[in-house]
Formats: structure tokens, C-alpha cells, sequence
């Protein structure tokens, strides 16, 4: 496999004016027939002869080729591997190519598939090479027209992109459908759906007073989830004109949910697709986390018609000029319909655990990639989360109103083209007259900065002296970095908890811009040593390094107004608490639980003023992964049981308050799943996970009330969850609870997806065995992605059993990746990213997990996906 460089980009050759697709539906195979009005790229060829057209194409049959009508056998066209090429003899042309394709037996999920028994697509980002040939890449933008022809009883419904401008009845109970989308697209956005569904149907009127009809597709049985689903984007339309004014575009919006599928959801033109367990919700099936999900991308996906679909991106390497972008624009759209804090801890903690440890691997990138192999393995949190908050830097450095000037200029300059995320900044540069000259480091530079604080305090003069270093570990292909332009939020505290003003205007909370490797700020007229707090709102995404002490770590949690902060002064004081026990791990030493975290949490617990939501966020000890991630060597049975020794300890102390926390907040209520109910749901539940900490029967008890009284999924899966993994097991009633769901939901395929993760994720349950097991169960479905990633992920994020199993969890690891790789390689690679960090554990561990990727990669014929993972770990 070769690498692909950014710095080798060229414009393509040719043009495609316009698309038009007949995909004619059969059982065993499907014929596409592709007309092609190709222009000469004269921008790029001025000489006299004409380049040849190479196409790309991948797993086709050739049927047949015409140009201007005229037939070209096979001596006038090479076709390899992966593509086409033929002579052109006209900077004007018309090709028609007529392809066989066989979507029964495509189980990679991209291109043209059936889930189902229903035909659908997934082409981002190189999938339409499995429909056609053509030039599939996102700068060839063109006006697709779409006629799906197909069995009438097999498929009453048939949709592509765009308007419905025809349909009809055909021989044989066949009919069609076409469709045209006026607006100019790359091939990526190419959707077709064929399948007995049903659907409800909105209607939404746009701000310039047009009219647009939403309907949401699913099988009928599933037809009464989609309420959450079509409120949600209806909130996300009106959204996105108060606060970007954009406007929808087409006569109809469409949704189609789908049970196999790589990824959470498909932007399409106008036809957006979704895996089924981001879309379907019902009270009784989907937690409140699944209703918080669908929400947050049902906005994504409806965002992307400006930020990706009008504007779309010039190549691969742009990828974070639209996600990125989008992610920000999805998570400000939560803040503003959910609790802003929260959102915020959440994302930064996802941020700070998966992104900073990606950041630290082998497969390190900046969020414009500069090479890769493939593609879909670019799909990642760097991309996606870290590019999200380097676009909400861009926002917190222009500030609010600058920054809409910035995506209002983006919007004007580029609608209708594919563009760079040089264009991006540029056009916020414009438009705001900030310099951001340095900020574009963050683009081009991989790895978490550090940021290092010091400080000073003059009693004579009153001046207090903050410095601020920063630096950059060296990652994969970049030993050096230059400095970054780092946003960081800060506020001092005084003695009483009370934010000190910081300069002649008495702002008591600022954003210094740090730009040098050192800088110092001075503030004046304090009183006595303040206590700075640092990065605020999580102003970028960095590492900060200040000497806390256990105090002070005590004394921000209660004082500071910033969410985030009070929560991360939380969290440090769990991690230092938690590595003090591991750090003695090895020496069998009974040690006791950090009495300052007790005391603290027992304030936390009591405190009536704090937001329920903000509490429950910071009740929950840094997770396994986040343990792991800031650990130096990981050493998984150590932080597994240090952690449980510690949430015993917490429980155990606290436990009176706790219950009376737990029952004041356990009533009976209709299920809703707005914030205030929401935040009452997860602060009941995380009491609950400290009561199943307790060594009694009557905690046990109240877990199986629960879960039997549940009139909601979200209290249901938490009870199955702490009676699975209680510290006073009970056997029978595991197998009882874990039966009686199964009872419930087994014709529930996304629910079942649960079942599988809660015992695959269990410290007590999830054996190799029992995963093996469980594999062969008959509401197993191997070729769900859905499944594969409940019950391998849930595995693999077991700390307690992944790693502890003499390498027997690596092995069946490899096995599955090497498996997997045939049927649907973008999942094979996913699943195996939890052995790429093999470098950072404790050495047994480190040496098995290299013997697992070794044994993949002497695999001959990997897929480009798991082939470049492997080797970019090994
Ligand atoms: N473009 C792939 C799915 C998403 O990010 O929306
Ligand atoms: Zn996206």
C-alpha cells in the first residue's frame, strides 16, 4: 500500500459537470449505469494534447464503456486494480459507463450494501468507487441526477438525494423514482435507499418562509422512536439560522435509520443516513446518554449542509475543515439546549482521556493530516474532537460577534466549492483583522501541548507574577514543534473564594494569549497570595502543570465559579488519591484512602447549592482510562483496584448521605428527557454505583427494586450495571436480571447491544470465555458493526479483564482483527486501536500485546486499514 501525500495535491485533470445514475435493483446483483458530461480542467492543462482520464473504481464489473456514443472495447481502456483509464480526444465529452455490482455480498459497508433486507449506501469517504467508476474525490463537485429502479413490493420506498421529480410503474411490478439534487456535490454525499419502510412526516418553515418537508424512515415496527429524532431537528434547523443564518435549502429533508453500519450517522444531501442506535428512541428503550446522543447528532449531521455539503472540503487532509467545524457547531447546539457546564466537562473529559492518549501513540497526527494510507483511519478523535476545540479557540480569541463575521465571510466566500482549512482561518482572519498567523500551528503540529505555570507573590509591592512555559512532545514525524497560540483562561482567587479583580477595568476573568515558549504576567494589588485557575472553561486543548496542593485542589472545588474547574480540581484530587495507592500497589501494603478526598466528597455530596448535574459530574472518579492515560507506565490491576478501593472508601464513609441523596431524588414521574430530569436521573445513578460499593444485602436489595421498578431504560441499564459488577454478588440474581432483559428486548437490536456490552464490560463478568460464549449467542449478529463494537469494545475497555488474562484477552483480540479484516476492514482497524498503545504498559503486558500485532501484520493481504495501524504501532 502507498502513502498519499497533502504536499503532492493536484487539481484533477477533468471536471464532471453532471451525474446521471439509473441503478437498476435485482436480488443477485445491481446494474449502475453512469452518463458523465466530462470537462477539461483548463486551469490546469493548457498544452496540446489532452491527458489521459484515469477513473477511479473499485470491486466493479465492467459491462461496458461508451464516449460520445461511441463503444470502447478493451483494447482502448487499462483497467487495474482500483481503476480506469482511457484516451480523451475532446475537452468536452460524454462517457457512459454501465457497471455490475454485487450489494448481497458487500460486507464492508461502504458503497452500495444491503442491511436489512433494505439497499442503502455509505460512500465518505472513498465508498462511491465501489458503485461506479469515477473521479471519487471531493474537489470533482457535480449536479447528480438519481433514477432507482426496483421490485415494487420488495421496495415501495425509493430515495436518493435532492427533489423527486419522477415516478412510475414499470413491467414485471417494477417502478422507479427519480431524483435531482440542483446542488453541486462531490461524489461522498451520494445517497440511495431502496426498502419496505415507513415514515413520519413534519414539516419545517425556513426563515425566508419556505416550506420544507421532514420525514424520518424506518421499519415500521420501529416507527414510534423517531418523535425525539424529528424534535431534534427541528431545534437544530431553527438553531442554525438564529445563531449561523443558514437556511435550509432543498423541498425535503430525509432521515433513514439503518442497523449496519461503520459509523453514527451520513450527512448526504438531503438524505441524511443513521445508524439505527443514533436515531430510534423510545423511554423504555434508550438511556438518557441516547437521547443526549441523538440530539447532539441529528444537529450534526443537519449542520453539515453548510459545513460540508455547501462547503465542502478539497481533499482528505481537509477532513477537520468540516468536522471540526461541525463538532464545535453540534456541541454550542447542546450547550444551549442542555446544561453548558456539563457539556463542557463532558467533552473535555472525552477529549482529555481518548484524544490526548491518540495524541501520545503511534498514530499521532495533527488535525490536517500531512500523509495516510488510508483514509478511514482518519476518522478520528484528533480530527473530529481536537479540531472542534481549535475551531472554538478561533472563537474564543475573535470573540462571539467576530467570529460570526468569520463564518459568514466562509460561508459567502466558498458556497459551491471545495475548500481548505487555510481558506477557514483566512476567512476569520479577514473578517476579524485578528493575526492569526501563529495560530495556524495548530493545524500543521501533532501531540498535546504542555503548559507549565509557576508563580510568585510580593508581599511589599502586592504584585503577584504568573509564568507560563510552554512545549510540545515530539510525535511521530515531528521531533521539534514551534510554540502554539494558546487561549488560556484565567481567574486568581483570594483567601475568601472570592475572584480578585485583574486589571484597571476589574475584569475578574481573562484569556491570556500565549504565543512565546516563557511569558510572565503580573497582576497587581493583591492582598496575599492568590490561587490562580487555569484554563477555564477548558480554553484549549492542553496539558496544564501547576503545583495544586491537596488544599488548594479542595479549596477550587468548592469556591470556583467555573464549572469545568470545579470539576477538574475534582478530578486531580481523585487522580492523586488514586496513583498514591497505586504507586504502593506492589508492596501488598494496607493503605488507607486519602482522608482529604473523603472530607471533600463528603461536602460535594452535601452541598445543597450545586447544580444536580454539575454534582453528579464530579462525584464520578477519574475513569480507568483517564488513570491510564495520565500514568507514566499503566499498570492495569493496580489502578483497577486502587480505583475500587477508593470508591469503597467514598461509599463507605459517605454512605448515610448517600442513601438519603439517592431516595430524595428516587420519585415517580413521566419519563422526559430535558436537562433538569435528566441531571436528577445521573446524580440518582451515580449514588447508586456507590451503594452497590457496599458489602451489605440491603444495597442489593434496593439495586434489584430498581431495576425491577424501572419505567425507563435509563434507571433499568443502571441497575443491571451495579448489580453485574455489586461488591455483595448474588449469582442467582445476576443471571435473573441479566435473563429477565434479555426477555424484555431480544427482538430489540440496539437494546440487545447493551446486553452485550454490560457482560463484556464487566470487571466480574467479562471473561475471554464469557465474550467467547457470547459470540455464538443466537442474538449475536457478526456482520453488525453495532454488536462488534458492544462486545468487543466492551472488552477491550475492561481493564479489569482485557489485561489480565496472561495475553489470552490480546490473542483473542487478534484473532477477531484478523477475522474481521475480510468481512469489513474500517471496524477490524477500530477495534484493534486498544493495542496500538502496547508501548505504555507495564512490561509483561507491553510484550504480549506486541506478540498480538506482531501475529497480525505477518497476515499476507491486510486490508490499507488495518495495514497501516499495525504498522504505525509496531
Ligand atoms: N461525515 C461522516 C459522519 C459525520 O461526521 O457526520
Ligand atoms: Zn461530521
Amino acid at each position: 500500500p502507498s502513502t498519499i501525500y497533502l504536499k503532492d495535491y493536484q487539481a484533477p485533470d477533468y471536471w464532471i459537470d453532471t451525474t446521471h445514475l439509473t441503478f437498476d435493483l435485482h436480488e443477485d446483483h445491481t446494474l449502475v449505469t453512469a452518463v458523465l458530461q466530462m470537462r477539461l480542467n483548463e486551469a490546469v492543462n493548457c498544452g496540446e494534447a489532452l491527458p489521459a482520464l484515469t477513473l477511479h473504481g473499485e470491486d466493479l464489473d465492467l459491462v461496458s464503456l461508451h464516449r460520445d456514443g461511441e463503444e470502447l472495447e478493451n483494447d482502448r481502456y487499462q483497467l487495474v486494480k482500483g481503476s480506469l483509464t482511457l484516451p480523451v480526444e475532446q475537452p468536452r465529452f460524454q462517457l457512459q459507463i454501465v457497471t455490475r455490482i454485487r450489494p448481497q455480498e458487500n460486507t464492508s459497508l461502504e458503497g452500495l450494501y444491503k442491511s436489512n433486507g433494505m439497499f442503502c449506501t455509505q460512500c465518505e469517504a472513498e465508498g462511491f468507487r465501489k458503485i461506479t467508476y469515477y473521479l471519487d474525490r471531493p474537489d470533482v463537485m457535480s449536479v447528480f441526477t438519481t433514477k432507482v429502479i426496483a421490485s415494487q413490493a420488495r421496495y415501495p420506498v425509493l430515495l436518493a438525494n435532492g427533489n423527486a421529480i419522477d415516478r412510475g410503474e414499470l413491467d414485471n411490478d417494477r417502478h422507479y423514482v427519480t431524483w435531482e439534487d440542483p446542488f453541486k456535490k462531490p461524489s461522498y454525499l451520494f445517497a440511495l435507499v431502496a426498502g419496505d419502510l415507513e415514515y413520519v412526516e413534519d414539516h419545517f418553515t425556513t426563515m425566508n418562509g419556505r416550506e420544507v418537508t421532514l420525514r424520518l424512515f424506518t421499519e415500521s415496527h420501529n416507527i414510534h422512536k423517531c418523535d425525539h429524532a424529528m424534535i431534534s431537528l427541528k431545534k437544530s434547523m431553527k438553531w442554525d439560522e438564529d445563531v449561523y443564518g443558514r437556511e435550509y435549502d432543498l423541498d425535503i429533508f430525509m432521515i433513514v435509520a439503518v442497523d449496519h453500519f461503520n459509523m453514527g450517522a451520513m450527512e448526504n444531501k438531503g438524505l441524511n443516513i443513521f445508524n439505527s442506535s443514533c436515531v430510534l428512541a423510545s423511554p423504555e428503550t434508550a438511556t438518557d446518554a441516547t437521547y443526549q446522543k441523538i440530539e447532539a447528532i441529528v444537529a450534526h449531521e443537519y449542520f453539515h449542509n453548510w459545513s460540508g455539503n455547501r462547503v465542502t472540503c478539497r481533499d482528505w487532509f481537509q477532513l477537520s475543515l468540516k468536522e471540526g467545524f461541525t463538532v464545535f457547531r453540534d456541541a454550542e447546539f447542546s450547550a444551549d439546549m442542555n446544561s453548558r457546564g456539563v457539556k463542557r466537562i463532558q467533552d473535555a473529559s472525552v477529549l482529555r482521556t481518548a484524544q490526548f492518549a491518540e495524541d501520545a501513540g503511534p498514530m499521532a497526527h495533527p488535525i490536517r493530516p500531512e500523509s495516510f494510507i488510508e483514509i478511514s483511519n482518519f476518522y478520528t478523535l484528533t480530527v473530529y474532537e481536537k479540531g472542534c476545540e481549535v475551531v472554538r479557540m478561533i472563537h474564543t480569541l475573535l470573540g462571539a460577534d467576530k467570529f460570526r463575521k468569520g463564518t459568514d465571510l466562509y460561508f459567502d466566500r466558498h458556497d459551491g466549492e471545495a475548500a481548505t482549512c487555510e481558506d477557514f482561518v483566512k476567512a476569520m482572519e479577514d473578517a476579524s483583522g485578528v493575526d492569526l498567523t501563529q495560530f495556524r500551528n495548530w493545524y500543521s503540529q501533532s501531540g498535546t501541548p504542555v503548559v507549565t505555570v509557576t508563580d510568585r507573590y510580593e508581599a511589599e509591592t502586592g504584585d503577584y507574577h504568573l509564568t507560563i512555559a510552554q512545549s510540545c512532545p515530539a510525535t511521530p514525524g515531528q521531533e521539534h514543534k514551534k510554540p502554539f497560540h494558546i487561549p488560556l483562561g484565567l481567574a486568581l482567587l483570594d483567601e475568601q473564594g472570592q475572584l480578585l479583580p485583574l486589571n484597571a477595568e476589574g475584569d475578574k476573568e481573562q484569556v491570556l494569549s500565549i504565543k512565546q515558549s516563557e511569558e510572565t504576567f503580573v497582576f497587581k494589588g493583591c492582598k496575599s497570595k492568590p490561587l490562580p485557575s487555569l484554563l477555564r472553561n477548558f480554553s484549549a486543548p492542553v496539558r496544564v502543570r501547576y503545583d495544586y496542593s491537596k488544599d488548594d485542589l479542595v479549596f477550587l472545588m468548592k469556591h470556583d465559579t467555573d464549572s469545568f474547574n470545579r470539576w477538574d480540581a475534582c478530578q486531580r484530587l481523585g487522580v492523586m488519591a488514586i496513583e498514591q495507592l497505586v504507586e504502593r500497589f506492589d508492596e501488598q501494603a494496607e493503605q488507607a484512602v486519602d482522608s482529604q478526598l473523603l472530607d471533600a466528597f463528603g461536602v460535594l455530596i452535601a452541598d445543597p447549592k450545586l447544580e444536580h448535574a454539575v454534582k453528579a459530574e464530579m462525584l464520578c472518579l477519574p475513569t480507568e482510562a483517564s488513570l491510564a492515560e495520565q500514568a507514566e507506565v499503566i499498570k492495569p490491576l493496580a489502578i483497577v483496584a486502587a480505583r475500587k478501593k477508593v470508591k469503597q472508601a467514598i461509599a463507605e464513609t459517605h454512605s448515610a448521605a448517600l442513601l438519603a441523596l439517592y431516595n430524595q431524588l428516587s420519585h415517580e414521574r413521566d419519563y422526559c428527557p430535558e436537562a433538569a430530569d435528566i441531571a436528577e436521573r445521573t446524580l440518582k445513578n451515580v449514588c447508586l454505583g456507590y451503594l452497590a460499593a457496599l458489602d451489605d444485602a440491603e444495597s442489593l436489595q434496593r439495586m434489584a427494586a430498581q431495576y425491577n421498578g424501572a419505567s425507563n431504560m435509563t434507571d433499568r441499564r443502571a441497575a443491571l450495571g451495579c448489580i453485574v459488577d455489586a461488591r455483595h454478588r448474588d449469582e442467582h440474581l445476576v443471571e435473573q436480571v441479566l435473563t429477565d432483559f434479555y426477555d424484555r428486548y431480544k427482538d430489540d437490536a440496539n437494546v440487545m447491544d447493551g446486553w452485550f456490552a454490560v457482560q463484556s464490560g464487566s470487571a466480574e463478568l467479562g471473561t475471554v470465555e464469557k465474550v467467547q460464549a457470547l459470540m455464538q449467542h443466537d442474538s449475536f449478529d457478526p456482520t453488525s458493526p453495532n454488536k462488534l463494537r458492544s462486545l468487543i469494545g466492551g472488552f477491550t475497555g475492561n481493564m479489569a479483564r482485557f489485561h489480565t488474562t496472561g495475553g489470552a484477552g490480546y490473542e483473542f483480540l487478534a484473532d477477531r482483527v484478523i477475522e474481521l479484516d475480510k468481512q469489513n476492514p474500517q471496524v477490524a482497524s477500530r477495534v484493534m486501536m486498544p493495542l496500538t498503545r502496547w508501548k505504555k504498559f507495564e512490561p509483561v503486558a507491553s510484550g504480549l500485546m506486541k506478540k498480538a500485532l506482531q501475529r497480525i501484520k505477518a497476515v499476507h493481504d491486510l486490508s490499507t486499514d488495518v495495514y497501516e495501524v499495525v504498522n504505525k504501532s509496531l
